[in-house]
């Protein structure tokens, strides 16, 4: 063991916060197997044995997009090969195939398509609940409800947007857009996207109005290890402060998204290894301590990695997926599936007991064809 980081050891025993400087030790040290023990330690502490997955759909409707971020393979320019928006028939056909899948969760998010009105995001989460009035939707990034805020003619600040989704269908927001809270990186890897201080003011606001959400960051590119601690510790803060003055939203999840170079303007850059994933979402459990959950998205950490994860702090494997646009791990094809028997396999293999939740982790009940919700009986 890493004898320097035995303070650090006594702070998680006792359950007291750890400070930025512990969470970089932690990052730095070579000890990976003394942080992952230390994570699964704290894991176990809120969830026991309990691994949770969900069935889901993502929906990704353009990928035409304003900004061109260097990490980024999914946009495409007006008039390149492969760029598209979908029609509200098409959406509506997607939701269908979601209904199909069993799906409890559609996860709803696109390019910042320049000249798409704000009705047509109305109108998509209203023809998703159309057709699957019972599926969550958990839609848009707080890049998107700030692009919405500046293209709605109505002039609406970011609370009327989000009243107005919510109005619509809006679940939830996932955590998407955060990338790297820090003004070098943002000027350099994904410059014209919101800063840190917008990204957390749409969740903040979002929680006011009583919307949980997720929270995500992305490493393994140009950031630094101290860029990736003040990071979590701003995320933190926020939920701190969402605590402090009881709101009726908190953040829910936090996802580590390493980066996938292939394809992207970072295309040279080797992006994470399998150790350093393990690394950080074992510390991501450790310097979050006021978030209940840690994601291991399996399309981008791998699904042998992710299960290999939930001993080391993570307690969410995300879900069953089908169709992903965003990035492709050594596939071209945007199917990217796990069924509902291997995902169980996996977590039940890795030691845990596999729950079935839904957007809000609460625990779905099957029968049959049908579901419900379980505090809902
Ligand atoms: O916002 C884009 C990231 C995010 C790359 O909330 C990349 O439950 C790695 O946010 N390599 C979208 N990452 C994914 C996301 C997410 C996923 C699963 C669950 C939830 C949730 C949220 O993916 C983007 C961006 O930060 N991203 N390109 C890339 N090359």
């Amino acid at each position: 063991m890493d004898t320097t980081l035995k303070t650090i050891g006594e702070k998680i025993d006792a359950g007291t916060r750890l400070s930025a400087a512990d969470g970089l030790a932690l990052l730095r040290t070579p000890d990976l197997w003394t942080v992952t023990q230390w994570a699964d330690q704290v894991r176990q502490r809120i969830h026991g044995k309990r691994a949770y997955y969900n069935i889901n759909r993502h929906l990704n409707y353009t990928n035409l997009c304003a900004l061109s971020c260097k990490f980024c393979a999914f946009y495409r320019k007006k008039g390149q090969e492969g760029v598209y928006e979908y029609s509200l028939e098409q959406v509506a056909e997607e939701a269908q195939k979601a209904v199909d899948a069993g799906a409890t969760e559609m996860h709803v998010v696109g390019g910042l398509h320049p000249w798409l009105t704000f009705d047509y995001y109305t109108d998509m989460l209203e023809a998703i609940h159309k057709v699957a009035p019972k599926i969550h939707l958990k839609a848009f990034t707080a890049v998107e409800i700030v692009h919405l805020a500046r293209i709605d003619k109505r002039a609406k600040d970011i609370r009327g947007v989000l009243t107005d989704l919510m109005a619509a269908g809006l679940g939830s927001l996932p955590g998407g857009g955060a990338e790297v809270f820090d003004d070098r990186v943002h000027d350099k890897a994904f410059k014209g996207k919101i800063r840190s201080d917008q990204w957390i003011e749409v969740h903040q606001i979002a929680h006011e109005l009583g919307l949980m959400s997720n929270a995500t960051i992305l490493y393994g590119h140009i950031e630094s290890l101290e860029d990736r601690v003040t990071h979590l510790c701003m995320l933190r803060e926020s939920q701190d402060d969402a605590i402090a003055r009881d709101l009726p939203g908190r953040f829910q999840t936090v996802i580590p998204l390493p980066f996938i170079p292939d394809d992207s303007e970072l295309e040279h850059l080797p992006g994470p290894s399998g150790l350093e994933n393990l690394k950080m979402l074992a510390v991501s459990r450790l310097m979050l301590d006021n978030f209940q959950h840690v994601k291991a998205f399996w399309i981008m950490q791998s699904i042998q990695l992710s299960q290999l994860s939930l001993q080391c702090g993570v307690d969410d494997m995300d879900g069953t997926v089908g169709w992903y646009d965003i990035t492709h791990v050594g596939c071209e094809d945007t199917h990217q599936e796990v069924g509902v028997g291997d995902m169980r396999r996996l977590i039940d293999e890795a030691g845990f007991e596999p729950i079935e939740r839904d957007t809000l982790y609460r625990p779905v009940i099957r029968t049959e064809a049908q579901w419900k919700i379980a505090s809902a009986i």
